[in-house]
């Protein structure tokens, strides 16, 4: 005489979500195993960016199957819900007797990403080969700036390191920019990317911030929260261009990018790149 139970599905925490039971009959006879499938739904809009949802699988015996013992059966998802932006550069026509292009666009889209994502725009500097030098997590793939106006007199920069690879946590490695920003040739700061407790307290706590050196005095500055999302690929690296002397009357810079991986490894990036400092940033929202 087979076991026969029935089978009912129960959400207990986290984000809204809905559990479809495929059969709610299960009958088991000696030494049979059998397979229920479900379909656990959470709508892409529920939970925007990583959340949990979890519950309990319970089978209850009917009559005198299994001798009376309910069997329960826990679930847990961990969601994360993603924009899928795209970008295409479409080049201008040339000008007049076969001059520069007189303007190009890009075209963005979000067509399969679940949510709403943000294209950002940066100044593209440097390109560095995949050489697997230092973790492909850490090996950067491009480095760019962006500047925006934060004051009247003041603009944020915001250096950004592409990676070839993902990173649980940035903090375990490092990032440093060398900048000139007088144009003479000789690195007047450096940037670097820097756990808080440890530059802080010497006991590291996972949160990453931006620091200044300047060479000249040996000084570190604290600078900005730096933005690098876990499990991702980029690390943004924001400073205040008057803390690196960049003013309307002074507004080139350049740089080269050192970058170091959790093992110590590391490598120059390819080549130094220049930029000059013209506010205001370009950011298109798509959906
Ligand atoms: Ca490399
Ligand atoms: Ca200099």
């Amino acid at each position: 005489m087979p076991a026969t139970s029935t089978a009912t599905a129960t959400s207990s925490g986290g984000v809204a979500h809905t559990v479809k039971l495929f059969s709610w009959i299960v009958s088991l006879d000696g030494h049979d195993s059998t397979e229920l499938r479900m379909m656990l739904n959470v709508p892409a809009a529920t939970p925007g960016a990583t959340h949990d949802a979890s519950g309990i699988i319970s089978f209850a015996p009917q009559g005198i199957a299994n001798n009376g013992v309910a069997l329960n059966l826990p679930y847990y998802v961990v969601t994360r819900a993603r924009s899928k932006a795209d970008a295409r550069l479409r080049q201008g026509e040339s000008g007049d007797e076969g001059g520069p292009a007189k303007q190009s666009s890009v075209r963005v889209d979000n067509r399969t990403g679940a949510i709403s994502g943000s294209d950002d725009f940066y100044v593209w500097g440097l390109k560095n080969p995949k050489t697997g030098t230092l973790s492909a997590a850490y090996e950067p793939r491009a480095v760019s700036v962006q500047s925006f106006p934060v004051f009247a007199t003041d603009n944020l920069l915001v250096l950004a390191v592409n990676k070839y690879g993902r990173f649980s946590n940035p903090a375990a490695g490092e990032y440093h920019i060398y900048l000139d920003v007088n144009g003479d040739g000789i690195y007047d700061f450096v940037l670097f990317l820097g756990d808080v407790g440890s530059m802080t307290t010497g006991v590291g706590n996972g949160q990453i911030a931006t620091f200044l050196l300047n060479i000249a005095k040996g000084t570190v500055t604290a600078q900005l929260p730096a933005d690098a999302p876990t499990d991702g690929s980029m690390v943004l690296m924001p400073v205040l261009s008057s803390h690196l002397g960049i003013t309307a009357q002074n507004p080139r810079l350049s740089y080269a990018v050192q970058a170091f991986d959790d093992t110590g490894a590391g490598e120059a990036v390819t080549g130094v790149a220049s930029f000059k400092d013209l506010p205001p940033r370009s950011r298109i929202r798509c959906s």
